[in-house]
Protein backbone atom coordinates (compact mmCIF):
# COMPACT_ATOMS: atom_id res chain seq x y z
CA UNK A 1 0.00 0.00 0.00
CA UNK A 2 1.45 3.54 -0.92
CA UNK A 3 2.24 5.81 1.90
CA UNK A 4 -0.18 8.20 0.62
CA UNK A 5 -2.91 5.37 0.58
CA UNK A 6 -1.81 4.07 3.74
CA UNK A 7 -2.07 7.75 5.56
CA UNK A 8 -5.67 8.37 4.03
CA UNK A 9 -6.61 5.10 5.40
CA UNK A 10 -5.49 5.52 8.62
CA UNK A 11 -7.30 9.15 8.91
CA UNK A 12 -10.46 7.45 7.24
CA UNK A 13 -10.50 5.27 10.35
CA UNK A 14 -9.67 8.52 12.99
CA UNK A 15 -12.13 10.28 11.40
CA UNK A 16 -14.85 7.44 11.75
CA UNK A 17 -13.62 6.79 15.38
CA UNK A 18 -14.24 10.69 15.73
CA UNK A 19 -17.49 10.51 14.66
CA UNK A 20 -18.55 7.49 16.43
CA UNK A 21 -19.54 8.83 19.50
CA UNK A 22 -22.12 10.86 17.97
CA UNK A 23 -22.67 8.01 15.31
CA UNK A 24 -23.33 5.30 18.19
CA UNK A 25 -25.50 7.68 20.60
CA UNK A 26 -27.95 8.21 17.53
CA UNK A 27 -30.13 5.04 18.28
CA UNK A 28 -32.30 5.76 21.11
CA UNK A 29 -33.28 1.72 21.58
CA UNK A 30 -32.27 -1.07 19.61
CA UNK A 31 -33.26 -0.44 15.73
CA UNK A 32 -36.76 -2.87 14.66
CA UNK A 33 -37.06 -3.08 11.35
CA UNK A 34 -39.50 -5.43 9.99
CA UNK A 35 -38.00 -6.56 6.69
CA UNK A 36 -35.67 -9.11 6.67
CA UNK A 37 -33.12 -10.25 4.39
CA UNK A 38 -35.03 -13.74 3.36
CA UNK A 39 -33.49 -16.42 1.45
CA UNK A 40 -32.48 -14.91 -1.58
CA UNK A 41 -29.56 -15.59 -4.00
CA UNK A 42 -26.81 -13.72 -2.69
CA UNK A 43 -27.84 -14.77 0.91
CA UNK A 44 -27.07 -18.06 -0.22
CA UNK A 45 -23.85 -17.14 -2.20
CA UNK A 46 -22.60 -15.48 0.67
CA UNK A 47 -23.77 -18.24 3.11
CA UNK A 48 -21.66 -20.69 0.89
CA UNK A 49 -18.69 -18.35 1.09
CA UNK A 50 -18.75 -18.00 4.85
CA UNK A 51 -19.33 -21.56 5.19
CA UNK A 52 -16.74 -22.46 3.79
CA UNK A 53 -14.28 -20.08 5.10
CA UNK A 54 -15.13 -20.44 8.84
CA UNK A 55 -16.08 -24.09 8.41
CA UNK A 56 -19.58 -23.40 9.26
CA UNK A 57 -23.08 -25.91 7.99
CA UNK A 58 -24.16 -23.78 5.29
CA UNK A 59 -27.81 -24.60 5.93
CA UNK A 60 -27.10 -23.06 9.41
CA UNK A 61 -25.55 -19.57 7.49
CA UNK A 62 -28.40 -19.32 5.43
CA UNK A 63 -30.85 -19.43 8.31
CA UNK A 64 -28.91 -16.87 10.36
CA UNK A 65 -28.30 -14.54 7.68
CA UNK A 66 -31.98 -14.72 6.20
CA UNK A 67 -33.34 -13.60 9.55
CA UNK A 68 -30.85 -10.72 9.98
CA UNK A 69 -32.71 -7.59 9.24
CA UNK A 70 -31.11 -4.75 6.67
CA UNK A 71 -30.06 -1.56 8.33
CA UNK A 72 -30.12 1.03 5.33
CA UNK A 73 -28.60 3.76 8.09
CA UNK A 74 -25.23 1.69 8.89
CA UNK A 75 -24.86 2.12 5.26
CA UNK A 76 -24.98 6.02 5.26
CA UNK A 77 -22.63 5.61 8.77
CA UNK A 78 -19.83 3.85 7.38
CA UNK A 79 -19.20 6.48 4.58
CA UNK A 80 -16.89 9.11 4.65
CA UNK A 81 -17.89 12.51 5.09
CA UNK A 82 -18.96 13.83 1.42
CA UNK A 83 -16.60 16.99 2.60
CA UNK A 84 -13.95 15.43 4.59
CA UNK A 85 -12.39 18.35 7.15
CA UNK A 86 -8.70 19.38 7.12
CA UNK A 87 -6.37 16.49 9.35
CA UNK A 88 -6.34 18.73 12.71
CA UNK A 89 -4.63 17.34 15.87
CA UNK A 90 -5.11 20.31 18.16
CA UNK A 91 -9.35 19.79 17.23
CA UNK A 92 -9.06 15.73 18.26
CA UNK A 93 -6.90 15.76 21.37
CA UNK A 94 -9.49 18.68 22.53
CA UNK A 95 -12.33 16.12 22.08
CA UNK A 96 -10.80 13.32 23.82
CA UNK A 97 -7.77 14.50 26.27
CA UNK A 98 -10.47 17.25 28.54
CA UNK A 99 -11.08 17.30 32.09
CA UNK A 100 -14.46 15.45 31.87
CA UNK A 101 -12.89 12.15 30.48
CA UNK A 102 -9.48 12.62 32.31
CA UNK A 103 -12.00 12.61 35.49
CA UNK A 104 -14.17 9.55 34.25
CA UNK A 105 -11.21 7.88 33.65
CA UNK A 106 -9.61 8.67 36.85
CA UNK A 107 -12.93 7.18 38.59
CA UNK A 108 -12.36 4.01 36.56
CA UNK A 109 -8.91 3.74 37.01
CA UNK A 110 -9.52 4.16 40.78
CA UNK A 111 -12.36 1.57 40.51
CA UNK A 112 -10.39 -0.82 38.58
CA UNK A 113 -6.81 -1.12 40.29
CA UNK A 114 -6.43 -4.10 41.24
CA UNK A 115 -7.16 -5.31 37.78
CA UNK A 116 -5.23 -2.67 35.95
CA UNK A 117 -1.91 -4.03 37.92
CA UNK A 118 -2.80 -7.80 37.36
CA UNK A 119 -3.31 -6.57 33.50
CA UNK A 120 0.41 -4.97 33.20
CA UNK A 121 1.93 -8.05 36.03
CA UNK A 122 0.76 -10.32 33.23
CA UNK A 123 0.65 -8.83 30.03
CA UNK A 124 3.33 -6.25 30.39
CA UNK A 125 0.99 -3.41 29.50
CA UNK A 126 0.81 -0.21 31.89
CA UNK A 127 -2.74 1.06 33.20
CA UNK A 128 -2.40 3.98 31.38
CA UNK A 129 -2.88 2.65 28.03
CA UNK A 130 -5.37 0.44 28.49
CA UNK A 131 -7.14 3.16 30.46
CA UNK A 132 -6.44 5.37 27.56
CA UNK A 133 -7.97 3.18 24.86
CA UNK A 134 -10.99 2.47 27.35
CA UNK A 135 -11.23 5.93 27.33
CA UNK A 136 -11.04 7.07 23.82
CA UNK A 137 -12.88 4.10 22.05
CA UNK A 138 -16.39 4.10 24.41
CA UNK A 139 -15.67 7.28 27.17
CA UNK A 140 -15.41 4.08 30.39
CA UNK A 141 -18.55 2.36 28.94
CA UNK A 142 -20.76 5.13 27.96
CA UNK A 143 -21.04 4.74 23.95
CA UNK A 144 -21.37 0.65 23.71
CA UNK A 145 -23.37 1.04 21.06
CA UNK A 146 -27.16 -0.53 20.18
CA UNK A 147 -26.91 -2.04 16.67
CA UNK A 148 -27.46 -5.95 16.18
CA UNK A 149 -24.04 -7.20 15.32
CA UNK A 150 -25.98 -9.73 13.00
CA UNK A 151 -27.79 -7.06 11.32
CA UNK A 152 -24.66 -4.74 10.62
CA UNK A 153 -22.19 -7.11 9.80
CA UNK A 154 -24.81 -9.00 7.29
CA UNK A 155 -26.25 -5.50 5.67
CA UNK A 156 -22.18 -4.67 5.20
CA UNK A 157 -21.42 -7.98 3.52
CA UNK A 158 -24.68 -8.12 1.09
CA UNK A 159 -25.17 -4.64 0.57
CA UNK A 160 -21.57 -2.54 1.20
CA UNK A 161 -22.44 0.93 -0.69
CA UNK A 162 -20.10 0.64 -3.68
CA UNK A 163 -19.73 4.87 -3.71
CA UNK A 164 -17.19 4.33 -1.20
CA UNK A 165 -13.45 4.74 -2.02
CA UNK A 166 -12.65 1.41 -1.01
CA UNK A 167 -15.85 -0.34 -1.06
CA UNK A 168 -14.55 -3.69 -2.17
CA UNK A 169 -12.03 -4.23 0.09
CA UNK A 170 -13.84 -3.11 3.30
CA UNK A 171 -16.91 -5.48 1.95
CA UNK A 172 -14.26 -8.31 2.24
CA UNK A 173 -13.03 -6.90 5.53
CA UNK A 174 -17.15 -7.15 6.86
CA UNK A 175 -17.07 -10.57 4.90
CA UNK A 176 -14.53 -11.99 7.06
CA UNK A 177 -15.97 -10.56 10.82
CA UNK A 178 -19.51 -12.29 9.90
CA UNK A 179 -17.99 -14.99 9.54
CA UNK A 180 -15.88 -15.25 12.84
CA UNK A 181 -18.69 -13.30 14.40
CA UNK A 182 -20.94 -16.88 13.39
CA UNK A 183 -18.17 -18.87 14.22
CA UNK A 184 -17.99 -17.70 17.91
CA UNK A 185 -22.17 -18.17 17.54
CA UNK A 186 -22.03 -21.57 16.74
CA UNK A 187 -19.77 -22.92 19.06
CA UNK A 188 -22.03 -20.81 21.93
CA UNK A 189 -19.75 -18.81 22.77
CA UNK A 190 -20.72 -15.68 24.78
CA UNK A 191 -20.04 -12.93 22.07
CA UNK A 192 -21.92 -9.84 22.27
CA UNK A 193 -24.65 -9.69 20.10
CA UNK A 194 -25.08 -5.53 20.26
CA UNK A 195 -22.48 -2.86 19.12
CA UNK A 196 -21.12 -0.24 17.33
CA UNK A 197 -22.43 0.60 13.38
CA UNK A 198 -19.59 -0.90 12.15
CA UNK A 199 -20.23 -4.14 14.46
CA UNK A 200 -17.61 -3.10 17.03
CA UNK A 201 -18.88 -4.61 20.69
CA UNK A 202 -18.19 -3.52 24.42
CA UNK A 203 -16.13 -1.58 26.50
CA UNK A 204 -12.85 -2.17 24.07
CA UNK A 205 -14.92 -2.01 20.79
CA UNK A 206 -13.64 -5.79 19.56
CA UNK A 207 -14.80 -7.35 16.32
CA UNK A 208 -15.20 -10.62 16.40
CA UNK A 209 -11.67 -11.37 14.99
CA UNK A 210 -10.35 -9.41 18.03
CA UNK A 211 -12.70 -11.38 19.84
CA UNK A 212 -11.98 -14.75 19.15
CA UNK A 213 -8.26 -13.89 19.48
CA UNK A 214 -8.16 -12.06 22.26
CA UNK A 215 -10.68 -11.15 24.45
CA UNK A 216 -10.05 -12.76 27.86
CA UNK A 217 -12.07 -13.68 30.69
CA UNK A 218 -10.08 -12.10 33.61
CA UNK A 219 -12.75 -11.82 36.11
CA UNK A 220 -12.96 -15.57 36.01
CA UNK A 221 -16.75 -15.76 35.86
CA UNK A 222 -15.94 -18.36 33.13
CA UNK A 223 -17.30 -16.77 30.48
CA UNK A 224 -16.20 -13.95 28.17
CA UNK A 225 -18.25 -10.22 28.54
CA UNK A 226 -16.84 -7.19 27.02
CA UNK A 227 -20.39 -4.94 27.49
CA UNK A 228 -21.03 -6.26 31.12
CA UNK A 229 -17.24 -6.86 32.65
CA UNK A 230 -15.06 -3.77 32.65
CA UNK A 231 -12.89 -6.58 34.12
CA UNK A 232 -12.86 -8.60 30.83
CA UNK A 233 -12.16 -5.56 28.80
CA UNK A 234 -9.03 -4.74 30.67
CA UNK A 235 -7.77 -7.92 30.41
CA UNK A 236 -8.53 -8.04 26.34
CA UNK A 237 -7.35 -4.58 25.86
CA UNK A 238 -4.34 -5.84 27.83
CA UNK A 239 -3.66 -9.32 26.05
CA UNK A 240 -4.69 -7.49 22.13
CA UNK A 241 -1.29 -5.10 23.06
CA UNK A 242 0.69 -8.25 24.01
CA UNK A 243 -0.17 -9.69 21.28
CA UNK A 244 0.74 -6.88 19.13
CA UNK A 245 4.39 -6.48 20.46
CA UNK A 246 4.15 -4.47 23.25
CA UNK A 247 7.63 -3.97 25.03
CA UNK A 248 7.07 -3.39 29.11
CA UNK A 249 9.07 -0.62 29.74
CA UNK A 250 10.02 1.36 26.67
CA UNK A 251 7.90 4.52 25.99
CA UNK A 252 5.58 5.33 23.16
CA UNK A 253 7.10 8.52 22.25
CA UNK A 254 9.63 11.37 22.88
CA UNK A 255 9.33 15.88 21.86
CA UNK A 256 11.14 16.08 19.16
CA UNK A 257 11.81 19.67 16.95
CA UNK A 258 12.23 19.52 13.33
CA UNK A 259 11.56 23.20 12.73
CA UNK A 260 15.37 24.14 11.96
CA UNK A 261 17.01 25.00 9.03
CA UNK A 262 19.18 22.26 8.40
CA UNK A 263 15.89 19.23 8.79
CA UNK A 264 15.65 16.62 6.00
CA UNK A 265 11.78 16.24 6.55
CA UNK A 266 11.24 14.27 3.36
CA UNK A 267 13.65 11.64 5.01
CA UNK A 268 12.37 11.28 8.39
CA UNK A 269 8.91 11.18 6.88
CA UNK A 270 9.37 8.76 4.47
CA UNK A 271 8.97 6.23 6.40
CA UNK A 272 5.92 7.15 8.15
CA UNK A 273 5.31 5.92 11.42
CA UNK A 274 7.02 2.71 11.34
CA UNK A 275 10.14 2.97 13.34
CA UNK A 276 13.07 3.36 11.46
CA UNK A 277 15.87 6.00 12.48
CA UNK A 278 17.96 5.63 15.63
CA UNK A 279 18.29 8.86 17.11
CA UNK A 280 21.96 9.02 16.22
CA UNK A 281 20.42 9.05 12.80
CA UNK A 282 17.33 11.36 13.52
CA UNK A 283 19.94 14.10 15.15
CA UNK A 284 22.10 13.80 11.03
CA UNK A 285 18.73 14.51 9.70
CA UNK A 286 18.39 17.63 11.44
CA UNK A 287 16.04 16.75 14.28
CA UNK A 288 16.49 17.51 17.66
CA UNK A 289 15.13 15.07 20.34
CA UNK A 290 14.52 16.19 23.68
CA UNK A 291 16.78 14.45 26.60
CA UNK A 292 15.08 10.86 27.04
CA UNK A 293 14.75 10.77 22.99
CA UNK A 294 18.75 11.36 22.56
CA UNK A 295 19.54 8.60 25.07
CA UNK A 296 16.94 6.51 23.77
CA UNK A 297 18.40 2.59 22.63
CA UNK A 298 16.05 2.00 19.66
CA UNK A 299 14.38 2.57 16.23
CA UNK A 300 11.69 5.84 15.94
CA UNK A 301 9.68 7.00 13.43
CA UNK A 302 9.06 10.83 12.91
CA UNK A 303 5.30 10.83 13.18
CA UNK A 304 3.58 14.35 11.98
CA UNK A 305 0.05 15.36 12.68
CA UNK A 306 -1.56 17.90 10.93
CA UNK A 307 -3.04 20.80 12.22
CA UNK A 308 -5.39 22.47 9.42
CA UNK A 309 -3.90 25.20 8.58
CA UNK A 310 -1.30 25.86 11.19
CA UNK A 311 1.97 24.28 11.44
CA UNK A 312 1.95 20.62 11.83
CA UNK A 313 2.87 18.92 15.07
CA UNK A 314 5.64 16.33 15.81
CA UNK A 315 6.40 13.37 17.82
CA UNK A 316 9.43 11.12 17.31
CA UNK A 317 7.62 7.01 18.00
CA UNK A 318 8.87 3.82 19.11
CA UNK A 319 7.75 0.55 18.42
CA UNK A 320 5.46 1.06 21.31
CA UNK A 321 3.90 3.70 19.39
CA UNK A 322 3.22 1.79 16.52
CA UNK A 323 1.85 -0.74 18.22
CA UNK A 324 -0.92 1.63 19.67
CA UNK A 325 -1.74 2.15 15.82
CA UNK A 326 -2.58 -1.61 15.35
CA UNK A 327 -5.74 -0.89 17.33
CA UNK A 328 -6.52 1.87 15.23
CA UNK A 329 -4.97 2.42 12.01
CA UNK A 330 -4.38 6.45 13.18
CA UNK A 331 -1.72 8.26 14.74
CA UNK A 332 -3.85 10.88 15.46
CA UNK A 333 -5.87 8.38 17.18
CA UNK A 334 -2.98 6.61 19.17
CA UNK A 335 -1.75 9.82 20.59
CA UNK A 336 -4.99 10.62 21.72
CA UNK A 337 -4.81 7.32 23.62
CA UNK A 338 -1.33 7.93 24.90
CA UNK A 339 -2.28 11.70 26.03
CA UNK A 340 -5.16 10.87 27.51
CA UNK A 341 -3.42 7.64 29.33
CA UNK A 342 -1.23 10.26 30.56
CA UNK A 343 -3.44 12.99 31.84
CA UNK A 344 -5.01 10.41 34.03
CA UNK A 345 -1.83 9.09 35.38
CA UNK A 346 -0.75 12.65 36.05
CA UNK A 347 -4.24 13.48 37.85
CA UNK A 348 -4.18 9.69 40.06
CA UNK A 349 -0.22 10.36 41.02
CA UNK A 350 -1.65 13.76 42.11
CA UNK A 351 -3.76 12.68 44.15
CA UNK A 352 -6.86 12.19 42.77
CA UNK A 353 -7.02 15.61 41.81
CA UNK A 354 -8.51 16.72 38.59
CA UNK A 355 -9.52 20.01 38.01
CA UNK A 356 -12.53 21.36 35.53
CA UNK A 357 -11.69 24.38 33.47
CA UNK A 358 -14.73 26.56 33.09
CA UNK A 359 -15.04 26.03 29.06
CA UNK A 360 -16.02 21.76 30.07
CA UNK A 361 -18.95 22.87 32.08
CA UNK A 362 -21.60 25.66 32.25
CA UNK A 363 -19.76 28.16 34.72
CA UNK A 364 -22.13 27.57 37.47
CA UNK A 365 -21.00 24.42 37.97
CA UNK A 366 -17.32 25.21 37.81
CA UNK A 367 -17.58 27.68 40.41
CA UNK A 368 -18.94 24.58 42.39
CA UNK A 369 -16.36 22.12 41.71
CA UNK A 370 -13.24 22.84 42.35
CA UNK A 371 -12.40 26.65 42.59
CA UNK A 372 -12.99 27.62 45.63
CA UNK A 373 -10.20 25.24 46.82
CA UNK A 374 -8.00 26.71 44.45
CA UNK A 375 -8.35 30.05 45.45
CA UNK A 376 -8.54 29.83 49.24
CA UNK A 377 -5.37 27.95 48.95
CA UNK A 378 -3.97 30.57 47.23
CA UNK A 379 -4.87 33.35 50.10
CA UNK A 380 -2.54 30.57 52.52
CA UNK A 381 1.39 30.82 52.95
CA UNK A 382 1.67 28.06 52.41
CA UNK A 383 0.36 27.48 48.60
CA UNK A 384 2.01 28.83 44.97
CA UNK A 385 0.69 28.12 41.53
CA UNK A 386 3.12 27.03 39.49
CA UNK A 387 2.35 27.38 35.61
CA UNK A 388 3.96 26.23 32.36
CA UNK A 389 3.84 28.87 29.49
CA UNK A 390 1.24 28.31 27.13
CA UNK A 391 1.86 27.27 23.71
CA UNK A 392 4.40 27.77 21.83
CA UNK A 393 5.41 25.24 18.95
CA UNK A 394 8.43 23.21 18.52
CA UNK A 395 10.81 21.85 21.35
CA UNK A 396 13.69 24.08 23.07
CA UNK A 397 14.87 27.44 21.26
CA UNK A 398 16.00 27.85 17.88
CA UNK A 399 19.73 27.51 17.81
CA UNK A 400 21.63 30.69 18.79
CA UNK A 401 18.60 32.39 20.45
CA UNK A 402 19.03 35.22 22.23
CA UNK A 403 17.50 35.91 25.91
CA UNK A 404 18.03 39.17 24.99
CA UNK A 405 15.27 39.17 22.16
CA UNK A 406 12.34 37.53 21.64
CA UNK A 407 12.62 36.78 18.00
CA UNK A 408 14.74 34.60 18.49
CA UNK A 409 13.26 32.41 21.22
CA UNK A 410 10.35 30.14 20.44
CA UNK A 411 7.14 32.16 21.02
CA UNK A 412 3.46 31.62 21.53
CA UNK A 413 1.55 31.27 18.59
CA UNK A 414 -2.14 33.00 18.22
CA UNK A 415 -3.28 29.90 20.13
CA UNK A 416 -0.98 29.97 22.77
CA UNK A 417 -1.53 33.92 23.11
CA UNK A 418 -5.54 32.89 23.18
CA UNK A 419 -4.24 30.20 25.93
CA UNK A 420 -2.66 32.70 28.01
CA UNK A 421 -5.68 34.76 28.26
CA UNK A 422 -8.13 31.92 28.37
CA UNK A 423 -6.12 30.85 31.99
CA UNK A 424 -6.41 34.27 33.38
CA UNK A 425 -9.95 34.74 32.97
CA UNK A 426 -10.24 31.01 34.21
CA UNK A 427 -8.34 32.12 37.31
CA UNK A 428 -10.21 35.31 37.87
CA UNK A 429 -13.54 32.79 37.57
CA UNK A 430 -11.99 30.70 40.56
CA UNK A 431 -11.76 33.65 42.45
CA UNK A 432 -8.01 34.44 42.01
CA UNK A 433 -8.75 38.27 41.59
CA UNK A 434 -5.02 39.82 42.26
CA UNK A 435 -1.73 37.71 42.24
CA UNK A 436 2.13 38.93 42.80
CA UNK A 437 3.29 37.22 38.99
CA UNK A 438 6.73 36.47 38.98
CA UNK A 439 7.84 34.73 35.46
CA UNK A 440 10.98 33.01 33.77
CA UNK A 441 13.27 35.46 31.33
CA UNK A 442 12.11 34.06 28.65
CA UNK A 443 9.77 35.64 26.25
CA UNK A 444 7.20 33.14 26.06
CA UNK A 445 6.99 32.55 29.75
CA UNK A 446 6.76 36.69 30.39
CA UNK A 447 4.25 36.84 27.36
CA UNK A 448 2.08 34.08 29.37
CA UNK A 449 1.98 36.25 32.34
CA UNK A 450 1.03 39.63 31.54
CA UNK A 451 -1.63 38.18 29.00
CA UNK A 452 -3.46 36.70 32.34
CA UNK A 453 -4.07 40.23 33.55
CA UNK A 454 -3.54 39.23 37.08
CA UNK A 455 -1.04 41.73 38.28
CA UNK A 456 2.53 43.18 37.75
CA UNK A 457 4.49 40.70 36.34
CA UNK A 458 8.41 40.67 37.71
CA UNK A 459 10.82 38.46 36.08
CA UNK A 460 13.12 36.19 38.61
CA UNK A 461 16.22 34.34 37.50
CA UNK A 462 15.28 31.21 40.13
CA UNK A 463 12.45 30.56 36.87
CA UNK A 464 15.13 30.30 34.20
CA UNK A 465 14.88 27.18 32.22
CA UNK A 466 17.70 24.75 32.50
CA UNK A 467 16.87 22.62 29.34
CA UNK A 468 19.83 23.46 27.85
CA UNK A 469 21.94 23.57 30.29
CA UNK A 470 20.87 19.69 32.34
CA UNK A 471 23.67 20.03 34.80
CA UNK A 472 22.14 23.22 36.43
CA UNK A 473 18.59 21.37 37.09
CA UNK A 474 19.66 20.92 41.36
CA UNK A 475 20.98 24.50 41.76
CA UNK A 476 17.64 25.56 39.55
CA UNK A 477 14.83 23.73 41.67
CA UNK A 478 17.44 24.82 45.03
CA UNK A 479 16.91 28.72 43.67
CA UNK A 480 12.53 28.36 43.16
CA UNK A 481 12.40 26.95 46.27
CA UNK A 482 14.28 29.84 47.77
CA UNK A 483 11.94 32.21 46.06
CA UNK A 484 8.80 30.50 46.91
CA UNK A 485 10.14 30.64 50.28
CA UNK A 486 10.95 34.36 49.89
CA UNK A 487 7.49 35.43 48.16
CA UNK A 488 5.22 33.49 50.23
CA UNK A 489 6.12 35.22 53.71
CA UNK A 490 5.85 38.29 52.14
CA UNK A 491 3.07 38.26 49.68
CA UNK A 492 0.07 38.78 52.53
CA UNK A 493 -3.19 36.70 51.01
CA UNK A 494 -2.45 37.59 47.36
CA UNK A 495 -1.89 34.45 44.91
CA UNK A 496 1.83 33.78 44.28
CA UNK A 497 1.47 32.64 41.02
CA UNK A 498 4.91 31.68 39.22
CA UNK A 499 5.38 31.37 35.51
CA UNK A 500 8.21 28.95 33.91
CA UNK A 501 8.74 25.89 32.39
CA UNK A 502 8.60 22.36 31.59
CA UNK A 503 11.68 20.96 32.25
CA UNK A 504 11.67 23.37 35.78
CA UNK A 505 8.07 21.95 36.77
CA UNK A 506 9.05 18.21 36.16
CA UNK A 507 12.27 18.89 38.73
CA UNK A 508 10.03 20.00 41.20
CA UNK A 509 6.62 17.83 41.10
CA UNK A 510 8.30 14.83 39.28
CA UNK A 511 5.80 14.81 36.74
CA UNK A 512 5.36 16.11 32.59
CA UNK A 513 2.88 18.96 32.21
CA UNK A 514 1.23 20.68 28.85
CA UNK A 515 1.62 23.80 28.18
CA UNK A 516 -0.44 25.85 30.06
CA UNK A 517 -1.32 23.69 32.88
CA UNK A 518 -0.87 24.74 36.37
CA UNK A 519 -0.23 22.92 39.48
CA UNK A 520 -1.04 24.08 42.69
CA UNK A 521 1.53 23.29 45.45
CA UNK A 522 1.55 22.94 48.88
CA UNK A 523 5.30 23.71 50.36
CA UNK A 524 6.96 23.78 53.37
CA UNK A 525 8.26 27.32 55.06
CA UNK A 526 11.55 26.14 53.17
CA UNK A 527 9.46 26.38 50.02
CA UNK A 528 9.62 22.70 49.31
CA UNK A 529 7.37 20.67 48.19
CA UNK A 530 4.65 18.67 50.06
CA UNK A 531 1.73 17.84 47.87
CA UNK A 532 0.42 18.95 44.49
CA UNK A 533 -2.77 18.87 42.55
CA UNK A 534 -2.93 19.22 38.50
CA UNK A 535 -5.12 21.84 37.18
CA UNK A 536 -5.19 21.18 33.41
CA UNK A 537 -5.20 24.03 30.96
CA UNK A 538 -8.37 25.90 30.45
CA1 LIG B 1 -15.66 -12.79 32.62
Amino acid sequence: MSQGLRQARRWGVAALCALAAVCWAAPKGKPAPAATWGEQARVTELAEQLAQSHDLPKAWVIQKIAKAHPLPQVRQLVLPPATPSAKNWRAYQARFVEPRRIEAGLQFWQRHDQALRRAQAQYGVPPEIVVGIIGVETYYGRHLGRFSVLDVLTTLSLDFPLEHPRALERQAFFRSELGFFLKQVRQGASIQRQGSYAGAMGWPQFMPSSWTRHAVDFDGDGKIDLNKSPVDAIGSVANYFANHGWKPDVPTHFAVDVNGPQVDLATLTAPDIVPTFDAARMAELGARLDEAGRSFQGPLALVELQNGGDAPSHVAGTSNFYVVTRYNWSSYYALAVIELGQAIKAAKMAGGSVAVPAQATSAGEAMRTTPTLLAESLRSNRHVLLMRHAYAPGVGDPPGYSLSNCETQRNLNEEGQAQASRIGQWLRQQGVKQAQVWSSIWCRCQQTAERMQLGPVEVAPALASFFDTPSQAASRLADMEQLIAQRLARKGDQALILVTHHVNIRAFTGRDIGSGDMVLAEVTPQGRLVRFSLYPSP
